[in-house]
């Protein structure tokens, strides 16, 4: 007799099983971005940083540029936004791309650099400025409306792993012709 599988282990992640968002848990991986970066992309050949998947996509080193802009103008501007419950608490809008022109001619390394500083900075601020109790404090975003600092702070984390798998993915397909036949077996090559 086959045996039955329990509803939640049938292939997506059932609603019961979702991680709630904690300021420790998210902290754990927001702390690890840095040298996760720094072992993917530190003193990789420029073949693999500099490649991008074709027309208006991102090599690694266009996705670096992002991350440290980001960093240096959203989360914890928009945290603070958040926390100062003001009147007219509506996000500014951020230029995705601003990164690019801003750090043109920065190297890898010092684009590295750079995030792990201001990632470490801000979650410095982080530790000194939020706690538990603010996590349901809201604002308004220009395209999504209300939004929570909880949600924003997840947004924070999986942000990250949004740009690592794209980083990754990116550079997969530079081996796109390489890898032959297996290419049926590694759904990632062709992965939008
Ligand atoms: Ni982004």
């Amino acid at each position: 007799m086959a045996t039955s599988i329990p509803s939640n282990r049938t292939g997506d992640v059932c609603d019961d099983d979702l991680m709630e968002f904690t300021l420790e848990t998210g902290r754990a991986i927001l702390s690890r971005t840095p040298d996760t970066l720094r072992a993917l992309l530190g003193d990789l050949p420029e073949e693999w940083t500099m490649s991008d998947e074709g027309p208006d996509t991102w090599s690694p080193y266009q996705v670096m540029g992002h991350l440290v802009h980001i960093e240096e103008v959203d989360w914890m501007d928009r945290t603070l936004v958040i926390l100062a419950q003001d009147e007219l608490r509506t996000f500014d809008p951020v230029d995705r791309e601003a990164g690019f022109s801003r750090f043109a001619g920065w190297t890898m390394i010092e684009l590295l650099d750079r995030f792990e500083a201001v990632r470490s900075t801000n979650l410095a601020k982080l530790d000194s400025v939020v706690t538990v109790n603010d996590l349901d404090l809201g604002a308004v975003h220009p395209t999504f409306g209300d939004v929570t600092l909880r949600e924003l702070l997840a947004t924070w984390v999986v942000h990250d792993f949004n740009h690592l798998g794209q980083i990754v993915k990116t550079m997969s397909k530079q081996y796109r012709d390489a890898i032959g036949p297996w290419r049926a077996f590694l759904p990632i090559v062709d992965a939008e």
